[in-house]
């Protein structure tokens, strides 16, 4: 049996799709300077990185507070550069920190959230930003179920029979759905 070129696109849609995710991730520059840091308060999401450059000529330090949830420390420098991954294993933040040797140079790290992949109703497998569900959203749930198994970008909204786990029922309601009796797919959850 031959490879259809279809079968192709789908695995080019598929990397595609798994180097959006990546490309995503920011690094935020923070300049450590005599006697602050600037600029304060960096809104920052998992999967991003801070990059504190010391410009100044005094030694500060990049530590984090006590009650910070992530811990870190650069220890004291005057040139150079430290930086930190956030991820989602370090929690909703914030994290505050400071110079280990300078009471005033204060600063907060704060974690935006992103919001759920999974918006009102199942289906948007293919996480097209329209929340179309459509032959594309097909395609990318067969992809995954039977040809690369490139993990899928929101399992949430693949999940469209609403029974957890993302498996042939899925496929076969969603097939239902934009195909024979359009039953409404089941509500993100
Ligand atoms: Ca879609
Ligand atoms: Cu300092």
């Amino acid at each position: 049996m031959s490879r259809s070129p279809s079968l192709g696109w789908l695995l080019v849609a598929a990397v595609f799709l798994t180097m959006a995710g990546r490309i995503d991730a920011a690094n935020h520059r923070i300049d450590v300077d005599d006697f602050t840091f600037s600029p304060l308060k960096t809104h920052v999401a998992p999967g991003d990185s801070v990059i504190w450059i010391w410009i100044g000529a005094f030694s500060h330090s990049s530590t984090s507070d006590p009650s910070s949830a992530k811990v870190w420390n650069s220890g004291l420098k005057t040139t150079g550069r430290f930086g930190i991954k956030i991820t989602a294993a370090d929690g909703p933040g914030p994290f505050p920190y400071h110079c280990s040797l300078h009471v005033g140079m204060k600063d907060t790290i704060y974690v935006d959230t992103p919001p759920p992949c999974c918006q009102g109703t199942t289906g948007n497998i293919d996480c097209d930003p329209a929340n179309n569900v459509d032959i594309s959203d097909l395609s990318r749930l067969i992809d995954n179920l039977f040809i690369s198994f490139v993990p899928l970008c929101c399992d949430a909204a693949a999940n469209v029979d609403g029974v957890t786990g993302v498996d042939i029922s899925d496929l076969s309601v969603l097939i239902d759905n934009l195909f024979i009796s359009f039953k409404p797919l089941a509500p993100c959850q």
